[in-house]
């Protein structure tokens, strides 16, 4: 039986996969996948593996799974041998489990409604539709999207203020799965020097040999801006 595929789309979210597999030391496949140039979205040959298609989704035998964060528990779990994850029951590992989801299922919002707003600003349009829709995309930006991202990054920059890792002392797959997000906001979301704690971060997991490794084995990963 086949052992654990990543199925990975290029300048994805999936890197942390390949990235956490790497700091495992765990034997995996890549299968690649590339975005259309255009759409960005993914090609079809991903819903062939799960309905959605979307990346990251890991094969592992006959399981199928998608999800970073139930893929990052899953692999931390059943094959990290109590690296990268606080023991069970204590309150480092609520931390934890609170990065997991957070990284997901708050920080990507509004980094979300940047890349769509921001796109839809400089979006070709009929030209007496053009000034409205520029219009309208600015003032969603200025009176939503960004408050959101300062709220965001000054909670961020306060927390990682406390300690070297999300979690506390020791590196976590928590600061793998927050790395997608914070290295989005770096790109396209004014993350930069002004916040140096979340800067240091940045530059840390970037000097790990496993996140290199990663990059090798997923290739070009740019982020979309
Ligand atoms: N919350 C999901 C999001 C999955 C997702 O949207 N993946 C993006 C890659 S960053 C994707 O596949 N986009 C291409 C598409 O939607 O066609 C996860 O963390 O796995």
């Amino acid at each position: 039986m086949a052992g654990i595929v990543v199925h990975h789309l290029n300048n994805s979210r999936s890197q942390r996969v390949l990235w956490l597999l790497e700091e495992l030391g765990l034997d995996y496949e890549v299968k690649r996948y590339e975005r259309d140039p255009e759409t960005m979205r993914a090609p079809a040959a991903l819903r062939n593996i799960h309905p959605l298609g979307k990346s990251p989704i890991v094969t592992d035998g006959d399981l199928v799974l998608a999800e970073t964060g139930a893929i990052v528990e899953y692999l931390v779990d059943k094959y990290g041998g109590g690296k990268l994850a606080p023991a069970a029951g204590t309150s480092e590992r609520l931390r934890y489990t609170y990065w997991l989801h957070y990284a997901e299922g708050s920080a990507m919002s509004p980094l979300l409604l940047k890349l769509i707003f921001g796109r839809m600003e400089s979006a070709p349009a009929p030209f007496f539709i053009r000034p409205f829709a520029k219009a309208i995309a600015r003032k969603v930006q200025a009176t939503v999207v960004d408050p959101q991202l300062k709220l965001h990054l000054d909670y961020l920059e306060g927390e990682i203020s406390k300690a070297p890792w999300f979690v506390g002392n020791d590196f976590t797959a928590a600061d793998i799965m927050m790395s997608f997000p914070l290295e989005g906001a770096a790109s396209r979301a004014g993350l930069d020097e002004s916040r140096p704690k979340l800067m240091d971060f940045l530059a840390r997991i970037h000097a790990r040999p496993a996140y290199t490794q990663a990059l090798e084995r997923g290739g070009p990963y740019t982020l979309l801006r």
